[in-house]
């Protein structure tokens, strides 16, 4: 995927400016342009400078001068737009390296892990067709992680920062614009208007006060499948296109243009509330890159919620500035609706006073605040109102949303926990997108190795508590791409088989790989055993059906953390039970 990516934009880079290139600036100029803040977050490029592709890139922007900065010619950097090239030409050179290194390799067991191997490539495929035979690959529509644009997943390794970001899931709940509209969206006169707040309490919607907007931030009005019309961030609506909210996926049609100025004091029916109508107001803290920019307030249990409500109705000036009327805020008052043992039933409240926080901006008060109320309210937290008044928040928490979503009144949303972005530079949304998907969810395959891990012994205890963690959270995982290199998926060759999935076992292959390549590292020729055959559509092999016991040696070097070791270790050792063969993990 990295090879690919890199040769095609190689290919962009001569198309664009010719050859050789010549680039718009000079270098200075172009390392100053990637410097340059984000408006949204000053913060986020000093720590994108030092991301795993700056790092290897030293800043270079254009992948040629990348090409030169090896001591390639400009003649032979043209032939890297070809991705096969890059298998040839690296693989020496890193084996001069290591050997100059002085470490000590079989180099009999070298080999390229793509079809451009085709010994390599038929024992994924005899992997994958085994994994399908026994059911353990399906195909639907899964929530990815997806870079729109190169129009698939985006997986851990293709990514040039947020490795082991997963998707989050929010409950948007739907504020319904009170009719007649106000004056900035008059143009949507006849439409259903819901200003959409992402929340992760769902079950705290009956303590609402009011709608929190960015004055600064810029929302969007866009039509939904339903008819309704939402408005968010447009970070966040375009998650929403590609999740299906809209009638063409992953466009969004803008109707308006908002500023969040231009939307305080706007009236709205909230569901589950106690008050008939709450506000929009500014709140300066909300982020534009989480969520969809749109938060609901619950000031009774949340901290940020309390503060910001306490400084707009002791504030006469902050709402004069947005338009904001007494009505609109001096009468609302914390609710309580959940009770924390220990702490009360308005905590935040509570919490807020403890830590004397002053203002919404009192960062470091604020998260002392929010520290003691959050897990100790969803772990002891006890509902005092509704349908499910008495029940733990744990517990109501799935109700509630489920209620909400049954009712119209909610959408469930998915959004990248942190900010993805891809090796070309895409930012990523989370997606549903089709595709075949390795079912670690599955409870009689989970049993099984569960079992199996009962009779594993690891030298620290933690790491045995790691998997089962692993082990707990592990679901289906998507197994297919669409642009790489790599070996295609037998049965269904427009995909191909995802990179760390075709190597969960891959570390068995160096048992054999000596006698079938003899260290011909694109299998070009025959090694020792004399092996011609590629594999036929069943994937079966003369290696695969000798059922020799396969030595899963697990790869400590390409686990960047420990929550990716376990996961690494925990999908081949799903993938070695199927296959019935013989596991030693090494750790
Ligand atoms: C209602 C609520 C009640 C919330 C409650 C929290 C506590 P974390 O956990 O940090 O991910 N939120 C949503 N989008 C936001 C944005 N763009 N900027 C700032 N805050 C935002 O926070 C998730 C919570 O942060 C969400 O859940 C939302 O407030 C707020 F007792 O909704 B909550």
């Amino acid at each position: 995927m990295p090879i690919k990516a890199c040769a095609d934009k190689l290919k962009n880079e001569l198309e664009q400016f010719g050859f050789p290139p010549v680039f718009p600036g000079d270098v200075e100029e172009r390392e100053e342009e990637e410097e340059s803040p984000d408006p949204a977050d000053p913060t986020k490029r000093a720590k994108k400078t030092k991301s795993k592709v700056a790092a290897k890139t030293g800043n270079m922007t254009y992948q040629w001068d990348i090409m030169r900065s090896l001591g390639i010619n400009d003649h032979d950097i043209r032939k890297f737009t070809d991705p096969q090239h890059w298998l040839e030409y690296f693989p020496p050179l890193a084996k001069e390296d290591l050997k100059s290194l002085g470490v000590r390799v079989d180099w009999r067991r070298s080999f390229i892990t793509t079809d451009a191997n085709p010994y390599y490539d038929s024992f994924v495929r005899w992997q994958f067709t085994k994994l399908k035979e026994r059911k353990k690959i399906k195909f639907g529509k899964r929530h990815t992680i997806f870079s729109p644009l190169e129009g698939q997943p985006s997986m851990d390794h293709d990514r040039a920062t947020g490795e082991g970001v997963g998707p989050q899931e929010y409950t948007l709940i739907k504020m319904k614009v009170v009719e007649p509209l106000p004056k900035s969206l008059s143009s949507l006169a006849g439409h259903l208007v819901f200003l959409v707040a992402a929340t992760l309490r769902p079950e705290t919607m009956y303590g609402q006060t009011n709608c929190w907007l960015h004055p600064d931030i810029n929302y969007i009005a866009f039509p939904v499948k339903t008819g309704e019309v939402f408005i968010s961030t447009t970070r966040a609506a375009l998650n929403m296109a590609y999740q299906d909210f809209t009638s063409e996926y992953g466009k969004t049609q803008v109707l308006l243009h908002l500023k969040g100025e231009e939307l305080m004091g706007v009236a709205l029916k909230a569901p589950l509330t106690s008050y008939d109508v709450i506000y929009t107001l500014p709140m300066l803290t909300i982020k534009e890159d989480k969520g969809t920019g749109v938060v609901t307030s619950v000031p009774s249990d949340a901290p940020d919620d309390y503060a910001a409500l306490r400084d707009v109705q002791k504030k006469k000036a902050l709402r004069d500035k947005f338009g904001i009327t007494n009505e609109m805020v001096l009468p609302y008052k914390p609710v309580p609706i959940i009770d924390i043992p220990g702490i009360g039933n308005l905590s935040a409240v509570t919490a807020c006073d403890q830590f004397k926080v002053s203002s919404q901006n009192d960062k470091s008060q604020l998260e002392k605040a929010k520290e003691m109320t959050y897990l100790k309210g969803f772990y002891e937290g006890v509902l005092l109102v509704g349908p499910h008044s008495g029940k733990k928040v744990q517990e109501a928490k799935k109700l509630i949303q489920g209620d909400m979503v049954a009712s119209g009144e909610a959408v469930l949303y998915q959004e990248p926990e942190r900010s993805v972005t891809t090796r070309s530079g895409d930012q990523c949304v989370v997606a549903l997108t089709n595709q075949w998907y390795l079912d670690y969810g599955e409870p009689g395959w989970k049993e099984t190795v569960r079992n199996v891990l009962k009779g594993v012994r690891t030298y620290a205890e933690e790491v045995n508590n790691n998997f089962l963690t692993t082990l707990d959270w592990l679901h289906e995982h998507a197994c297919s791409r669409v642009f790489g290199l790599g070996t295609l998926i037998p049965w269904d060759p427009k995909f191909m088989i995802e990179s760390l999935s075709d190597s969960t076992i891959y570390m068995s292959y160096y048992t054999v790989a000596y006698l079938l390549q003899g260290g011909v590292v694109n299998g070009s020729t025959p090694g020792p055993l004399g092996n011609t055959s590629r594999a036929d559509d069943s994937g079966h092999t003369k290696c695969g059906d000798t059922h020799q016991p396969c030595l899963v040696l697990l790869d400590c070097g390409i686990a960047t953390s420990l929550t990716h070791f376990d996961l690494l270790q925990m999908r081949a050792l799903f993938t070695a039970i199927v296959k019935g063969d013989l596991i030693i993990m090494l750790m």
